[in-house]
């Protein structure tokens, strides 16, 4: 029995250089998941989409896969928001689907995955106040979403590709100073071996505000394609006693299919 549940990254479309290994129908996913042996897929996707969530709870209950995890980028990358906009409205309109996502995840029993949205500092713009007003917004999102029961995550991403919470240490500082309770810290394998200096001692560092866990090898293929240890890595989860997700967001390289088996099949030899 793992000490952790394995997750998979997918969405409805994805083209193949996105490091999402699954693709398709939902609902095939899910199933094909399962039957490799992961626990949920991880699912990228519009905060207005539509499920079939009866269809859903009854694949759940016949051991057909779940979904832990709902990705928030596409609001973002689809409609160019994020909670650090200049103007007002497009913070209200962010907000609001936010919330919307939160909702979804509540009827899914599903967390919430923050990264892009969060938006960046504007060249010349003043940090601490973008720091201060994305405290004051996620402050009111994390009550909302403690309410309903959904964690947030926040994913610590490279500096390559945003400029706020590159790194485990500064991710965890915000949480702790704005009183966020109900936010966590995600960290990605990719993106920590980019910017930690001892990803394992950043494991150490989250502790029981780890909330989610991406997992690729350092070129972004899956776990064991490359040079990342990953027993060591899952070893020092199981150290701090991490009870999350492990979740598989690799470049679906050779293809989706060999990329998702061969992911599992490494971190099952490997795990603790
Ligand atoms: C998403 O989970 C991620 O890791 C970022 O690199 C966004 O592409
Ligand atoms: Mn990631």
């Amino acid at each position: 029995m793992a000490k952790w549940k394995y997750g998979i990254s997918f969405a409805e479309k994805s083209p193949m250089t996105a490091p999402l290994p699954l693709a398709g129908d939902l609902y095939e996913n899910m199933r094909m998941a399962a039957a490799l042996g992961y626990d949920a897929v991880e699912m990228h996707t519009r905060e207005i989409a539509e499920f079939d969530l009866a269809r859903i709870r009854e694949m759940s209950a016949r051991g057909e896969g779940r979904i832990c995890m709902l990705v928030t980028g596409r609001l973002y990358t689809e409609r160019k928001l994020s909670l650090l906009d200049a103007s007002e409205d497009s913070v209200d309109a962010c907000m609001q689907g936010m919330k919307r996502y939160i909702d979804l995840a509540a009827a899914l029993q599903a967390g919430i995955v923050l990264g892009w949205v969060k938006g960046t500092v504007p060249p010349e713009g003043d940090r601490e106040r973008c720091l201060e007003l994305l405290g004051g917004r996620l402050k009111a999102l994390n009550d909302y979403s403690r309410e309903k029961d959904v964690p947030i995550v926040v994913e610590v991403i490279n500096h390559y590709e945003t400029n706020l919470f590159n790194r485990a240490e500064e991710t965890l500082t915000f949480l702790d100073q704005n009183r966020l309770d109900n936010c966590y810290v995600h960290l990605d394998t990719y993106h920590m071996n980019i910017e930690e200096l001892d990803p394992c001692q950043a494991i150490r560092m989250c502790g029981k505000k780890l909330g989610y866990f991406h997992v690729a090898d350092n070129s972004r293929r899956y776990p064991g394609s490359g040079q990342l240890d990953f027993k060591k890595i899952l070893g020092t989860l199981d150290e701090i006693g991490y009870q999350g997700y492990v979740s598989v967001e690799c470049i679906p390289e050779p293809d989706r299919m060999t990329a998702a088996k061969r992911a599992i099949a490494h971190l099952h030899a490997v795990e603790p």
